[in-house]
């Protein structure tokens, strides 16, 4: 069985004890928009007038003695009183809107490059509340060391090379391009759609720039943002000279830093929907903190005067982390503003582990962005629901970005797709204390350059044994991250029947990707 391991290195605050009692499901916690909704059974008045007035158990704003031995708190018990004879008067179930969904991927952010880390030459309180309001996941993994795979997985819910995608899209690229998206999957938003979310892709795509690969044809009602990989500035948004901003189709040619244009919209949209009504999934991808390292002078200035002392290279990344940082609060305020946060779920992560060469900062572990060790691969996670997950709360369960894929649909009542590999954590944001699932981890990257010859790079893990690959062209390492979490030594040449086992569970994961071309036909 997977476990994850206590983060000991971590000063994000000592864990905080999982709610005792029984495992609340999916049905008690959201009991008209998935009970009733989503399957079309009428939830009985009774109990939806009990859930609207205790929305999870445990909450210190609103807590209840109920289902703990106790009794109702007086109040509490008049208000459901005059609410269920408020429903019994009008003869109808009160429909409770379906919840929006917001994911917020940032694009290199290290393990360790935020406040709430305890990392002390960076401020980020508008991430951190995410964090404090909602729960940590303390072993939240990227399903890849570089962009266009975790991507790819988190749109699809599968191993990045089940889906065509085991490397870096470069299409403007073609000789360097190393995954095409399997035009044959459904992606998350499509399948949204039909649950009737609206859905939209503000920021970075990096999933392909031609048709049928463009995100409103596969699913987005709403793309507001950049195709490529990368920009070669923030501020002129251009890649090898191409300018691949889209409104939707249309190519426009906005003026600003990315992080601010990609903010704008997104409070936009948020302020469009809160008008419109009725549920949405925005996914808000920011290229930042991804090179180039350019943040407003404005703020490098003030980590400049902040923290003396700091590299220049390190005050770049932290001041564009900052500025992403605020961008995001605008984002939050927008949905508090709007009223609409008390029905939204926002998930916070990064697409992979940060870059070292610019200063990154990913905790302890080895390595950062573009290796399979820990450091490449483990990113921050958090998600914050009010009134359903319980703030100050942390999860070790073992989660990888195409979980996110699961997630989404299980709360919309979504069946997702038999070949998904991706697991639901709605159980655990509501307070589900049961173990991790038991599963092998399988992480992928290909690319090109000598250092990798156009070949894969993998991790496989089982349990504590993670088996690794970081060079095409080195021999297998094996390590024990119960006892080894900073993969320090290397048992392969002692285990040598552990390799054997883990590697024929490696080689299972390779043969089941080897069905999907990730080369457009040409
Ligand atoms: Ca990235």
């Amino acid at each position: 069985m997977i476990r994850g391991y206590p983060e000991k290195v971590s000063r994000e605050g000592a864990p905080i004890p999982r709610a005792s009692g029984n495992p609340r499901n999916l049905a008690a916690a959201f009991p008209i928009p998935i009970a009733a909704f989503a399957s079309g059974r009428r939830t009985p008045w009774i109990a939806v007038a009990l859930r609207v007035m205790a929305p999870w158990r445990g909450a210190p704003s609103c807590r209840t003695r109920m289902g703990q031995g106790g009794t109702w708190p007086g109040l509490a018990g008049l208000m459901a009183g005059i609410l269920a004879s408020a429903v019994v008067l009008r003869g109808a179930v009160p429909a409770a809107p379906k919840p929006n969904i917001v994911v917020i991927l940032t694009d290199d952010q290290g393990r360790g490059d935020y406040g709430a880390y305890g990392t002390r030459d960076i401020r980020t309180p508008n991430i951190d509340r995410i964090f404090r309001d909602g729960m940590t996941f303390g072993n939240f993994f990227a399903n890849s060391c570089v962009c266009s795979p975790s991507r790819a997985a988190l749109l699809t819910g599968c191993y990045p090379d089940r889906v065509g995608v085991p490397g870096v899209i470069r299409e403007e690229t073609p000789v360097d391009s190393w995954g095409y998206l399997s035009p044959d999957v459904a992606l998350l938003p499509a399948l949204l759609k039909r649950a009737g979310c609206h859905t939209a892709l503000i920021g970075k795509w990096h999933l392909g720039i031609a048709s049928p690969n463009t995100p409103n044809e596969r699913g987005f009602d709403r793309f507001h943002g950049f195709l490529g990989d990368m920009m070669d500035s923030y501020t002129t948004h251009r890649r090898h000279g191409l300018n691949l901003m889209r409104r939707d189709r249309e190519t426009i040619d906005p003026q600003g830093h990315a992080t601010d244009l990609f903010t704008d919209w997104a409070c936009d949209y948020i302020g469009e929907r809160a008008k419109v009504g009725g549920p949405f999934f925005l996914y808000l991808a920011y290229n930042a903190p991804h090179d180039p390292i350019e943040p407003p002078a404005e703020w490098l200035e003030k980590v400049r005067r902040r923290e003396p002392g700091i590299s220049p290279k390190r005050a770049a990344l932290v001041a564009l982390i900052e500025h992403l940082d605020a961008g995001i609060g605008k984002v939050l305020a927008t949905l508090d503003r709007t009223g609409l946060a008390t029905n939204t779920l926002v998930i916070f992560t990064s697409d992979n582990g940060g870059l070292l060469a610019n200063g990154a900062n990913n905790g302890p572990w080895r390595g950062g962005k573009q290796h399979v060790y820990e450091g490449g691969l483990r990113v921050p996670g958090a998600a914050m629901f009010p009134g359903r997950i319980r703030p100050g709360s942390r999860t070790e369960r073992m989660t990888l970005t195409m979980d996110i894929f699961s997630t989404a649909c299980a709360l919309h009542g979504v069946t997702p797709p038999a070949h998904v590999d991706g697991v639901s954590f709605l159980p655990t944001l509501l307070g589900d204390p049961s173990p991790s699932p038991e599963r092998d981890l399988y992480f992928v990257r290909r690319e090109g350059g000598k250092a990798y010859g156009g070949k894969t790079i993998e991790a496989f893990r089982r349990g504590d044994w993670k088996l690794v690959q970081d060079s095409p062209f080195a021999p297998l390492e094996l390590y024990h991250l119960g006892v080894d979490p900073l993969e320090r030594t290397n048992l392969a040449s002692s285990e040598t029947k552990r390799v054997e086992q883990l590697g024929a569970g490696l080689r299972l994961q390779i043969q089941r990707a080897g069905g999907v071309p990730w080369q457009p036909r040409r």
